[in-house]
């Protein structure tokens, strides 16, 4: 591969949750002109080195749940279960891929759980060698939070914020943007709380504070909801890379964020 093709910017990583792209009040239920707008939205921007990471929403949280996936193999029924729990994972990459590609988008999935083996719900192994030659190829990959095996427990599931950070250190990224269904983060439940104060920045210190008085986990959210996210942005933003909380329900932000335009946010960096 010649030299000048390959690409030298550090990458951005975006990450589409899960709430934005389905439904989470209805079972397996895709918003399939959401999903078409952001496509536009990645396609205008035109982001040179952009890796993409979406959430499970109403397709991987209820089956993962239904069968305990994350707290690994305990029964053989779990067995059908773990195989549902992957596979409409990939029907819903798959819809999010059609979008991409028909918006003429270069893009690739990548399944994690055929390249990546966790140790107790953490990556252990991460087989990256097509990734890298996708970056170099100027393709846009496509990871998703994942039903996984893991090492000590069977299987599990992993996030999409894992994965987004560890691609993000493992890649030495330039930003990560987070697309939510809220505009941005609060110091409470923005849904359940009206009186709750977003933060338009936050520093390291402030995030830590913050996370220790955060809900812990919902019953929905295997994965954690916003307590799970926060803490897997701490390593990257202890790393140094900038990280931008945004509504992706909410046409154009997305857009505006890839381009590094003002727009509603919590920016989260290290001071
Ligand atoms: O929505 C979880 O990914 P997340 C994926 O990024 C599954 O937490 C399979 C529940």
């Amino acid at each position: 591969m010649k030299e000048s093709r390959l690409r030298r910017v550090k990458p951005t990583i975006l990450k589409i949750g899960g709430s934005v792209i389905t439904d989470k009040s209805k079972e397996l239920q895709v918003r399939m002109q959401t999903i078409n707008r952001l496509a536009e939205e990645i396609h205008k921007a035109s982001t040179k080195n952009l890796i993409i990471v979406h959430g499970g929403g109403s397709f991987g949280h209820p089956l993962a749940q239904r069968y305990s996936i994350v707290e690994g193999f305990k029964e053989d029924k779990q067995k059908t279960g773990f195989s549902e729990t992957h596979h409409v994972m990939t029907v819903l990459n798959g819809l999010f891929m059609d979008a991409l590609i028909w918006h003429n988008i270069p893009a690739v999935s990548i399944t994690p759980s055929s390249c990546i083996v966790t140790k107790n719900g953490r990556i252990q192994c991460f087989e990256d060698a097509p990734l890298k030659i996708l970056l170099k190829m100027a393709f846009l990959p496509v990871l998703y939070g994942d039903a996984v095996l893991d090492s000590k427990l069977g299987f599990t599931i992993i996030s999409g914020d894992q994965l987004v950070s560890i691609l993000a250190i493992k890649f030495n990224a330039e930003r990560i943007i987070i697309g939510v269904d809220v505009d941005g983060l609060y110091d409470e439940d923005p849904k359940a709380e009206k009186s709750a104060k977003m933060f338009k920045y936050l520093t390291l210190e402030k995030l830590k504070k913050l996370h220790s008085k955060l809900d812990k986990p919902t019953t929905y959210d295997v994965t954690g909801g916003m307590f799970g996210k926060v803490a897997e942005l701490l390593p990257v933003i202890e790393h140094g890379i900038p990280v931008t909380i945004v509504n992706a329900t909410k046409p154009n932000y997305i857009y505006k964020a890839l381009e590094g335009r003002k727009v509603k946010s919590t920016l989260i960096g290290k001071e």
